[in-house]
This record gives structure tokens, C-alpha cells and sequence, in this order.
């Protein structure tokens, strides 16, 4: 509910909800979710939403943030401005109100905006609420005007500060409240770039420049990325697939737009075997789908096998092509933009507008058999591809069985490797998947059997980015992975069958634990996404150094640790550990099994766009492209959040 009325007069009901920015100082959760790192960048995409607005309603063209050299944060918009006129009854300028009053935002009036950013837009005000200070500045009406706030309270009444009769539109300066982000106030560049990149994707034409001014020891000159697509998702469905190999030239692109809801659709297949379908409503990443996505999906299988029918492709006597079959290798990012959005699922980011469904149906039925028609080398091409897609499917199922025979898993048999534990509580069973031929001894005399199970790993697993399934399901590591796990794959996946709650990665930490990982990783995310989403897939921590003081033993992560204990102890001698192998018992549990004394790092593929193009460079075929990602972002593994 918004907290003024229709008519944007303001009563006592209103004045009530004046008081309310005390309430998000109180339970900021509530109103950003933590007061994390996620929570801290959350008033970024606030106030950028509000930007994002103004240009989707056609009036700013060009948005500037900054992370300025102090700490703070600016977003500055060309848009018309926020309004300042005093309002007669409150005599207060709307600035004020936007700025001081929860959920006013600039929404007073319906239809101010046809369509507008829903999941963040708590309202600015929340932002300021949150800031140890927020300067506010609009170029409007003739005039700079400016107001200050502090915690939410403002310094001074709106001045008119100079003439300007320039542009129009609005500077928001804004400094995180450490009283509130306790943990730490300090933005990462990536996370800010990598949303500011897809927000000018998913907004043709508009300008986004992000500058870092802060100073840090290897960088003096401010850093700086200017977005903007001219071809919008077309061009992103190009940038995802830049280490793909495309099956056809051309990028399929949809745009319809009617008084209701808007439609943008890109996609291409490449030759890959997973499918990458990325869903957006209102500028907001629909990581759990919806009603768009349905609607895309259905629409996208019934023209493939039309035109596989007329053009011959497809005998009378073969079964239709399946959604699957079709989506193989298939790039596809689809956007809507919807006048009231409702966001549902665990996360809030599934869309649940029934009529969107039947509308992006609607469209597609319309437009993808015209394209294909258009297109109709293209298109058989495609077709052709999806037919190799069904042919294998077959194989895996054949294969599936197979190895279900072989593994005993219909009659609920686990591998001969797996040391199992005694509970059959999952909530409080954990599996460690163990690389290394001398670590897997070790790990089972130093796990709790009561609720640690081992599976030992050997040699490294096959790279499920550059094989089918089929052949996956030919290597043993992966049939005993997947029936320790107890939940299955793919179609068949069911997370309330797994049997541990906690399934841990344990490998070295020098160069070929990390491939298996990543092997590992890919290949959940692959085919068990669930289980990552769940928040169920961890990576152990052993640790790289043990030094020894007098008596006492100290083991250390990683070389940053090591430093530091070197400031206090600088004459001690540290032992690097080759392999998980040279621990003994004891050591691994103390360091990296016992639930008491270990840290995991828990796996989070919440951003499943980054993920994916992380996985594709990482396993893809692209050699230069690999090198050159490791090369850039050898310390910073986004995927991963503690
Ligand atoms: C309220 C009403 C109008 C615009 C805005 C707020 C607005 C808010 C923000 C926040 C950042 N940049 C912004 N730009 C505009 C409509 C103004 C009109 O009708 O002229």
C-alpha cells in the first residue's frame, strides 16, 4: 500500500506513516532484506531503480554512479527531476516527502509511470533512513534546489541553491550508515558493474557509466565502464554466447508492446547441451521463472514442431519433439514489463501474473512461426539440432537404466565406496566428496560416522560442459555421485530425496583440487541445480599452512593468514601441506570436518547469469576466452558468497 492517497493530499493517516522512517532504522531487514553485504548494495539498486524510471518513462537517457573516494555513493539521472513545489496542506515540498516519507516514492499518482521497478522499490526514503547522510540535489523548474538529511532527518529545509536552466533531473549523494551496516560499508565494483551491465541491456539506448573513485594501493587512476546497447537484448544474447558457437547467424528478436504489458524476446541456439534462459519482469532477474517463462516455453515447443511437421523434418510416425529436446544449447533471455507485477516463490523472484502467461503465448504464436518461415535455412538447422538433442535423450535414457540396473538404485543400493552414515535424518547428514587418492583414508577415520558420510572421488570427473549426458552417465564417479545424493537429475530431480543436507566438496587447494571442483560445481549446476539452490552444496576449507609455536600448533588458510600471524610470530617456520593426503586423521578433522571448529563456505548460484557465463568460459571451448577470465578474475570467484 502506498502511504498517501489518490488525490496526493495528505491527512492524518499519512502523517502517521511520517514517523515510519524510525521503523526502518529499527528492523532494516525488514525493508532490505540483511544488513550484509546484500542488504548494503541494495541501496544502490534503490536508488538506480528510481533512476531506471525515469527512463523507462521515457524522460532521463543517461545515469552516472559513482563510488565516491569517501565511502559514499552518487546517482546522478537526467530525468525531469523529483518535484519540489510545496505541497498547501503539509507545506512541505514533495522533495521532502519523497526523501522523509516510507513508500511515498515517486509514485504519488497512478499512470506517473506506465510500468516500474517492483522487487526493490521500497522507496528511497529507505535509503536515506539508512545513511549517515543524503544529499539531495534536482535541476528543475529553473533552479538547482538541494536538501540534506541525516539518518533520515533533514538538516535544512529544500533551497533553491541556484538558476540552471540546463537539463533537468536529480543527484543523489548518499553515505551507508555504519551504525547500521556494522559488518562493513564497502561496495565491490563487480557486483555494481555486473547489475548496471544487464540493466543496459534490458534498457536499450540508456547510458549507464559506472567510476570508481576510490583510491586502493594498485590503482590511482579512477576506474570506469560506460554501458550501452544500442541492440539491447540482442545484444546480450550475443555477449552471453561469445564463447559459444552459435547454430545459426542471426539472434531471434521478438518486441511487442501493448497497453497492458511489454514483450522483449532474444534467443539463439548454440552447440552447447545446456539450455541458458534468463527471465526478467520489470528490470528484476526472475531467478525462479513464472508465468513468462511458461508462456515462452510452450509456445517455443508447439512452433518447433509445426514446422518440423510442414517442412517434413518430423515423419507422421515420430513422436513430437519434447521441450527439452528443444531448448538444448538454446541463449534466451525474455524481458516483460508489467503494470502491477506479482513476485512469488522462496525468493520473490518467480512471476506469477497469470495473463502474462496467455499474453507472451499470445505474441509467440504470432511471431516465432513467422520468423522461422523467414528464416527457413536457419530454422532447419535448428530443427536439426533439436532432432540430435531427442536422438541422444534416447541414448541417456537407455544409458540411465542401464547404470540404474548396474548401481542397484532401484532397489535403493548406494556405491561400495561410500562410507555412509548412521542417520537418516538429511537435515543433519552431511556428505564430503573427497578428490584424492591418499585424503579419502583421513577424512573417514576423522568424520563423525554418526552424520559424515565420505565419498571418495578418483581421477578427474568428466567435464559435463563439453559432454552429453549419455556419456556422463557412462563415468562411475558421477553414477556413485548421483546415487549417494539420492535425488536424481534433471527432469527427475526431487530435492526432498536428498540424503544429506550438507554436501561438501573437499579437494586440494593447489591447481588440480580447484579443476575438480570446478568439474564438480559444473556439474551440479548442470544437472542438480536445485541442490545448489537449495543452499545444500558447500566447499571445505583445509587449511594450507601449519606452524608450530613452542608447542602449540596452528594451522593457517591461506598466505593472507599466514602474514598476519607472521606480524606477531616473524621468526616462525611454516609447513605447507601438498595435498589433503599429508594431514593425518586428527588434522582434518580439527581443520576442516568438525562442525565446531571448521569454516565451509556455502555455494550460492543466486545470480545464475553470472554462474552461467562463468561456467561456460571456465569449461567451454574458448581457450583465449578461458585464459583470459582466469587471468581477470583469478581472485574473485562471484559465485561464491560466505
Ligand atoms: C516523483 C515524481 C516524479 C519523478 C520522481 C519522483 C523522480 C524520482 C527520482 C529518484 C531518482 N531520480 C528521480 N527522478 C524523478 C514525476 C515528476 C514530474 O511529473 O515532473
Amino acid at each position: 500500500m502506498a502511504a498517501t492517497n489518490g488525490n496526493s493530499s495528505y491527512d492524518a493517516r499519512d502523517i502517521t506513516v511520517l514517523e515510519g522512517l524510525e521503523a526502518v532504522r529499527k528492523r532494516p531487514g525488514m525493508y532490505i532484506g540483511s544488513t550484509g553485504p546484500r542488504g548494503l548494495h541494495h541501496l544502490v539498486w534503490e536508488v538506480v531503480d528510481n533512476a531506471v524510471d525515469e527512463a523507462m518513462a521515457g524522460f532521463a537517457t543517461r545515469i552516472e554512479v559513482t563510488l565516491l573516494a569517501d565511502g559514499g555513493v552518487r546517482v546522478i539521472d537526467n530525468g525531469r527531476g523529483i518535484p519540489v513545489d510545496i505541497h498547501p496542506k503539509t507545506r512541505q515540498s514533495a522533495l521532502t516527502v519523497v526523501l522523509g516519507t516510507l513508500h511515498a516514492g515517486g509514485k504519488f499518482e497512478q499512470g506517473a509511470y506506465t510500468v516500474s521497478g517492483g522487487l526493490h522499490g521500497v522507496g528511497v526514503s529507505v535509503v536515506n533512513a539508512l545513511s549517515q547522510k543524503l544529499d539531495a540535489e534536482v535541476r528543475r523548474d529553473g533552479f538547482v534546489w538541494g536538501q540534506s538529511f541525516s539518518r533520515g532527518k533533514p538538516l535544512s529545509k529544500v533551497e533553491k541553491l541556484k538558476p540552471w536552466k540546463k537539463n533537468s533531473g536529480t543527484t543523489i549523494n548518499f553515505w551507508p550508515d555504519t551504525q547500521i551496516f556494522t559488518d562493513s560499508t564497502d561496495f565491490d565494483f563487480d557486483t555494481i558493474s555486473t547489475r548496471l551491465r544487464e540493466l543496459a541491456y534490458l534498457n536499450r539506448g540508456l547510458e549507464i557509466v559506472l567510476t570508481d573513485e576510490r583510491v586502493f594501493e594498485e590503482q590511482t587512476e579512477p576506474r570506469s565502464e560506460t554501458f550501452l546497447f544500442k541492440g539491447g537484448l540482442l545484444d546480450f544474447v550475443k555477449h552471453l554466447n561469445s564463447s559459444r558457437e552459435p547454430v545459426h547467424p542471426h539472434v531471434i528478436e521478438i518486441i511487442d508492446r501493448s497497453a497492458e504489458s511489454e514483450l522483449e524476446l532474444a534467443m539463439q541456439w548454440t552447440g552447447t547441451y545446456t539450455e541458458s534462459i534468463h527471465s526478467f519482469a520489470n528490470n528484476i532477474n526472475t531467478h525462479e521463472g513464472g508465468t513468462h517463462e511458461e508462456g515462452f516455453r510452450k509456445a517455443l515447443t508447439n512452433a518447433i514442431n509445426a514446422f518440423a511437421r510442414t517442412k517434413g523434418l518430423l515423419k507422421d510416425k515420430e513422436e513430437n519433439l519434447t521441450g527439452e529436446d528443444i531448448r538444448e544449447g538454446l541463449t534466451a533471455i525474455i524481458s516483460v514489463r508489467v503494470r502491477v507485477p506479482q513476485f512469488e516463490g522462496q525468493t520473490k523472484t518467480k512471476l506469477g501474473n497469470t495473463e502474462i502467461r496467455s499474453y507472451v503465448e499470445k505474441i509467440l504464436n504470432r511471431h516465432l512461426p513467422e520468423w522461422l518461415e523467414r528464416y527457413s535455412s536457419e530454422a532447419r538447422r535448428i530443427v536439426e539440432k533439436c532432432i540430435t538433442a531427442a536422438k541422444a535423450r534416447e541414448a541417456a535414457r537407455k544409458a540411465r537404466d542401464v547404470t540404474r540396473r548396474k548401481s542397484g538404485l532401484e532397489s535403493g543400493g548406494l556405491p561400495d565406496k561410500l562410507a555412509d552414515c548412521s542417520t537418516r535424518n538429511p537435515d543433519e547428514a552431511e556428505l564430503f566428496i573427497v578428490e584424492g587418492k591418499s585424503a579419502a583414508g583421513p577424512a573417514k577415520q576423522g568424520r563423525n560416522s554418526h552424520t559424515q558420510a565420505v565419498l571418495p572421488i578418483r581421477g578427474k570427473i568428466l567435464n559435463v560442459e563439453k559432454a552429453r549426458l549419455a556419456k556422463a552417465l557412462q563415468n562411475t564417479e558421477i553414477v556413485d555421485l548421483i546415487t549417494a545424493v539420492g535425488t536424481g537429475i534433471g527432469d527427475e530431480f526431487d530435492l526432498a530425496k536428498a540424503r544429506y543436507h550438507k554436501v561438501i566438496i573437499l579437494a586440494d587447494a593447489d591447481v588440480d583440487g580447484s579443476h575438480i571442483r570446478t568439474l564438480l560445481l559444473t556439474f551440479l549446476f548442470r544437472h542438480m541445480r536445485g541442490l545448489i539452490e537449495a543452499g545444500y552444496v558447500y566447499l571445505a576449507q583445509p587449511p594450507l599452512y601449519r606452524v608450530k609455536v613452542g608447542s602449540k600448533v596452528h594451522y593457517l588458510k591461506d598466505d593472507t593468514e599466514l602474514a598476519e600471524f607472521r606480524k606477531e610470530h616473524p621468526k616462525v617456520k611454516a609447513s605447507r601441506f601438498k595435498g589433503l593426503g599429508e594431514m593425518d586423521a586428527e588434522e582434518l578433522r580439527v581443520t576442516t570436518m568438525d562442525p565446531e571448529t571448521r569454516t565451509l563456505l556455502r555455494v550460492d548460484v543466486d545470480d545464475a547469469l553470472a554462474a552461467d557465463e562463468l561456467f561456460s568460459i571456465l569449461m567451454g571451448d574458448d581457450v583465449a576466452q578461458r585464459k583470459l577470465f582466469i587471468q581477470q578474475n583469478a581472485k574473485d570467484v562471484r559465485f561464491l558468497d560466505i
